[in-house]
């Protein structure tokens, strides 16, 4: 979209250049004109196109209107991720362990209590940031039951290769039991 609206801005800059070149030297533009259209209102419709797209790609990229159908704290640290999990019956705590419903949107909601980390499972969604003192959100969503392998991605010291964790993708009736504590 970038692309399309730098070109089109791109060929009427240049468009009017040439027309510039071969035009009368003798007739002159209204300054003021020139000003009002140039300056304020081809800049305007220009950037107002780019910025309505892009609250709108960005809100659906991160699911900003998405209600999840669970939340989990993660918490990292140097070298381990601890998920709690909420359930109606309780939280569940595991570490580098990360359970979640197979085919449900998920709201991740990470700090750190150490350093900068970075939450990512590349098959899952994009990446985010642990950072100490703030809570970033993020929702992934597995479609089908398996195991996800999730990773630091942001260098966080000697133990940072060995920062790894797994999400867990349950199918339904697999959820149910873990939800009411059957089994981990
Ligand atoms: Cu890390």
């Amino acid at each position: 979209m970038l692309l399309v609206l730098a070109t089109a801005a791109f060929l009427i800059i240049f468009g009017l250049f040439l027309l510039a070149l071969r035009r009368n030297r003798n007739r002159t533009v209204s300054l003021r004109l020139f000003l009002v259209w140039g300056g304020l209102v081809f800049p305007l419709v220009l950037l107002t196109v780019a910025t309505v797209y892009g609250v709108v790609l960005g809100e659906r990229i991160t699911g900003a209107r998405t209600i999840p159908a669970m939340a989990v704290e993660a918490r990292a640290e140097r070298w381990r991720w601890t998920f709690t999990h909420g359930t109606p019956q309780g939280s569940i705590v595991t570490e580098n362990v990360l359970h979640v419903p197979a085919g449900q949107t998920v709201e991740i909601r990470l700090t750190s209590t150490d350093v900068i980390h970075s939450f990512w499972v590349p098959r899952l969604a994009g990446k985010i940031d642990a950072v100490p003192g703030m809570r970033n959100r993020i929702l992934i969503r597995a479609d089908q039951p398996g195991r996800y392998g999730g990773v630091c991605a942001e260098f966080c010291g000697n133990g940072h290769t060995g920062m790894i964790f797994v999400v867990v993708a349950h199918a339904a009736p697999d959820w149910d039991a873990i939800a009411r504590g059957d089994s981990r």
